[in-house]
């Protein structure tokens, strides 16, 4: 495996001292929002990790390695060259293998995180069960990969481009537990609103870090959903979104988008339907979610 694997120095000494890192994505990247917002906001939620006192580790997929850790020149890549995969778990041996650059989405950098031996990921949102998934069984790797790889994620709850109350239940019959964090309510990306409870809510990140080490103590494998509400000001009301996503969604059927095509597609006609708004609230929902992520790793680092 090491073969595979590029764990960047300043990462390396600090798993090894046992100090916290927190992941992060990359197909947020470059498939999840436009230059040059999307390399910006890379460095600045790198750099809300590191003012909390957490070392951010970027993953991608360059040159037949699983990086962890991203210098400035190979985020400036991601951000801007248009040919970079949208790497999920399946698509890993392939781009590794044929020395292609890849983005990794929620599944494939969860995966990558835990070789190099990190506990806690931040992301946007997750990917999940899609709203029509009865006919098409479109159901995000994402989930299934949170049933069996030992790190928690952090995101904004999930999109309803969705179908958040089935995505909630797949990830009940796959043992995740769920947290939202200061609300009762499961947040929906955009808005802090779903029409769903949470099962689970905390308002403290010891907490939440307790829950973590409880789970793999008792040797129950897989992730835990930690779900952080975009703040108040920056919120998009679900009624307001909700139509907008619709829209997003009759286009995709209309021009026949499937398979890993759909999230990237959903996203980018969401963010041009809402005219630069929904990017405004991603950004933030982001930070937001890199403060609790580093937060929660600081407090599991204490007491593993
Ligand atoms: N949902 C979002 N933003 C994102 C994604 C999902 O709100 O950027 C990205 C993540 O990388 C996630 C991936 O892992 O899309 C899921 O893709 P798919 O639905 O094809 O599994
Ligand atoms: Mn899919």
């Amino acid at each position: 495996m090491n073969n595979y694997l590029n764990i960047h120095p300043e990462v390396a000494e600090a798993l090894k001292n046992n100090q916290p890192v927190v992941a992060l994505e990359s197909t947020i990247i470059s498939h999840g929002m436009p230059y040059p917002q999307n390399v910006a906001t890379a460095r600045a939620v790198e750099n809300i990790i590191r003012e909390q006192g957490a070392i951010p580790a970027t993953i991608a997929i360059l040159d037949g390695k699983c990086c962890v850790g991203l210098n400035d020149e190979q985020l400036e890549y991601l951000g801007q060259a248009k040919d970079v995969w949208k790497v999920s778990l399946r698509d890993m041996p392939y781009v590794v293998a044929n020395k292609i650059a890849g983005a990794t989405t929620v599944a494939a950098t969860m995966r990558i995180a835990s070789m190099a031996g990190i506990k806690v990921f931040v992301t946007g949102g997750i990917g999940g069960v899609h709203r029509d998934a009865q006919q098409t069984m479109d159901i995000s790797a994402d989930l299934t990969e949170m049933s069996n790889t030992n790190v928690a994620i952090v995101s904004a709850g999930v999109k309803s481009i969705l179908d958040i109350g089935l995505t909630l239940e797949y990830l009940e019959t796959l043992g995740v537990p769920v947290i939202t964090f200061s609300q009762k309510e499961f947040p929906s990306f955009y808005s802090r609103e779903s029409g769903h409870a949470s099962p689970l809510s905390s308002d403290s990140e010891q907490e939440i870090a307790s829950i973590l080490k409880a789970k793999w103590d008792l040797q129950i494998n897989g992730s835990v959903l930690i779900a952080n509400p975009v703040p108040k000001e920056m919120e998009i009301a679900f009624h307001e979104i909700e139509s907008k996503i619709q829209q997003a969604l009759n286009e995709a059927k209309l021009a026949g988008i499937s398979g890993k095509e759909t999230t990237p597609f959903l996203l980018k006609r969401i963010a041009e339907i809402t005219g630069g708004n929904s990017l405004a609230t991603n950004i933030a929902l982001i930070k937001n979610n890199a403060l609790l992520g580093a937060k929660v790793a600081i407090y599991l680092a204490k007491i593993s």
